[in-house]
């Protein structure tokens, strides 16, 4: 029996540093991973292919039995083409991933077999059904998995040096209830975890795969503290045992700020970037969002705090917050500035489909359309995506887009980042690495590539920040010279990314 696993292209959007992978010399920043956990879950005697689009394409001449797909609400679109085009061709298509979450009739209008929630159980119970002939249309994991049954994804069967980073699945679930984030909803409110040893087993693979630095894609990494101090400790003791060097980024919640061990722990396992969706810096929109885990903490202080570990903080930052006025916006941009958040992901508030948010929204009849969540910050071409699903209370939907089209271009001017990486630069924070990175082919095609960019290809005022930040680090004898490289990197991509958003926020309805 042959099955390929297939995962449809992603538009650009601001976590997939598409408009600065030339730069890195890959196909796509990070690996996906249903893809190689199902191969892992499909049995030995069938024959398993797996196709990323983002890094190689699809062919609809295959001898495959089945054909399965994985996809977000982002992937729409190409999910539902590729699966018509292989149902066409007389392909049994299997359809799962987060996409079934909200999109369930289309997506069973547009597959044989629909699969919601995690495989761990069902795509095996599926293969032997299909083997019998007899298979089902629907199936559906209603409990959550012990994780521990989750395997070690077959890692060796996606293009590996494609990719900017490899990726770990360590941990599922939340035990925070932030009012917009389905994740306790649909991944449970305790998180379940991996065995240390398979999780060691995974990192190993992929530094044998040449991967050099990983994320760990969990929602809230230190959901579980006991478990994620033993973890870092593993980590930062099998580091020099790999056949070279690596670092990691993972998300995080901000109380990791309380725990000095665990900072010092994040550190000693090479964790150089943490994802924080801090949001705001209004307590009482804090409160508003249930970010309790945020309110008694003094989040200025904080964020030094993890910065002094020589981490870098990539804070999620929302606009259009619940009774939001247009002053509310500045508010904004002053937090980003005091905080000195270099690479920041922005967004409008939206309202997820279960989530306490979406349901109150519901009440207070402030729903506008179906969610387009999923749309706006991935760019999606549907002239819809450019807003939020949320009527806004205390200005008009054209204000609301005007204002976030405003701060885009703030926040993501040259003079913005300049002032930013002068003040990273001249402070005292050590970077992790805090030294001059491998220097290596790899490497040394990156900076002639970035140097390139920046001297030839950028505009009048790029190239003006780019000189000062040169000049900065030179006087500063390159210290913090990797994280700066990184940022500059992460700049072309938000730059471009943002600006994109921001034109079509401005554009007329
Ligand atoms: C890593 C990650 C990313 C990475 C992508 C890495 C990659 N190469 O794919 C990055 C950072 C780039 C990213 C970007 C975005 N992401 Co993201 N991301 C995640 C995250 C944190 C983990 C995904 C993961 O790797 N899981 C591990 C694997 C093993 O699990 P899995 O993919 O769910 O697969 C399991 C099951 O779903 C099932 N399954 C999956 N596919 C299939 C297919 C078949 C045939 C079968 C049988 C089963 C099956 O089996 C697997 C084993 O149980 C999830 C949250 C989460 N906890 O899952 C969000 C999540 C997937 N992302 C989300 C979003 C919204 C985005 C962005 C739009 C964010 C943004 N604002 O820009 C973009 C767009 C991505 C896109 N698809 O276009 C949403 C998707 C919501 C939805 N319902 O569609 C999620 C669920 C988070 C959330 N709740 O908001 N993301
Ligand atoms: S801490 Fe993060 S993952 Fe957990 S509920 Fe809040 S936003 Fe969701």
């Amino acid at each position: 029996m042959r099955i390929t696993f297939i995962n449809p292209k992603h538009h650009p959007h601001s976590m997939n540093f598409h408009h600065c992978m030339d730069i890195v010399g890959v196909k796509y920043s990070h690996m996906p991973l249903s893809l190689p956990t199902l191969a892992a879950l499909t049995p030995a005697d069938c024959k398993v292919k797996l196709i990323d689009e983002n890094v190689e394409p699809v062919t609809y001449e295959t001898d495959a039995d089945i054909v399965a797909l994985t996809g977000s609400v982002a992937q729409r679109k190409r999910v539902f083409e590729l699966s018509n085009e292989f149902r066409k061709r007389g392909k049994l298509v299997a359809l799962g991933g987060p996409i079934t979450f909200y999109m369930l009739e289309e997506c069973k209008a547009n597959a044989d077999v629909v699969f919601i929630g995690e495989a761990e159980y069902t795509w095996p119970a599926f293969i032997d059904d299909f083997k019998k002939g007899r298979h089902k249309n629907i199936y559906s994991q209603k409990e959550w998995i012990n994780m521990e049954d989750s395997p070690v994804p077959h890692f060796h069967l996606l293009k590996s040096s494609q990719y900017a980073s490899g990726c770990i699945q360590v941990t599922r679930g939340c035990p925070y209830r932030c009012s917009f984030c389905d994740i306790p909803i649909r991944y449970g409110g305790h998180p379940r975890s991996k065995k240390i040893d398979q999780v060691l087993g995974e990192i190993r693979t992929l530094s044998e795969l040449g991967c050099d630095s990983v994320f760990v894609v969990d929602d809230n990494f230190a959901g579980n503290t006991a478990y994620a101090k033993a973890l870092l400790k593993e980590i930062a003791a099998l580091l020099p045992s790999l056949p070279a060097k690596m670092y990691f980024y993972t998300q995080a919640a901000l109380d990791v700020a309380n725990d000095n061990e665990l900072l010092g722990l994040f550190r000693a396992a090479s964790f150089l970037r943490l994802f924080i969706g801090i949001e705001s810096g209004d307590k009482a929109k804090l409160r508003a969002l249930n970010k309790r885990h945020q309110t008694d903490i003094d989040i200025h202080h904080a964020v030094e705090k993890i910065k002094s570990y020589g981490i870098t903080i990539w804070a999620g930052i929302m606009f259009g917050l619940e009774d939001d006025d247009p002053s509310a916006f500045d508010r904004q941009l002053e937090f980003i500035k005091e905080t000195n958040f270099i690479p920041v992901q922005v967004g409008l508030l939206q309202a997820v489909p279960d989530t306490p948010l979406y349901k109150r929204a519901i009440e207070d009849n402030r729903i506008l359309r179906l969610p387009s969540i999923y749309g706006l910050t991935a760019l999606s071409e549907e002239k819809l995506s450019k807003s939020t699903n949320l009527i806004p209370q205390k200005m008009s939907e054209e204000e609301l887009e005007k204002n976030f089209a405003r701060v885009l271009r703030k926040i993501f001017s040259p003079e913005s980042f300049r002032a930013k990486m002068i003040q990273y630069i001249n402070s005292n924070t050590r970077n992790l690495t805090s030294s001059l990175p491998v220097f290596n082919l790899k490497t040394a095609m990156i900076l002639m590539r970035m140097f390139s960019f920046y001297l030839f290809r950028s505009d009048r005022k790029t190239q003006k920040m780019f000189f000062h930040v040169l000049k900065a680090l030179v006087s500063h004898r390159l210290r913090n010279m990797d994280e700066t490289v990184f940022h500059l990197l992460a700049y072309k991509h938000m730059q471009t990314h943002y600006y994109k958003i921001a034109e079509i926020c401005e554009s007329k309805r």
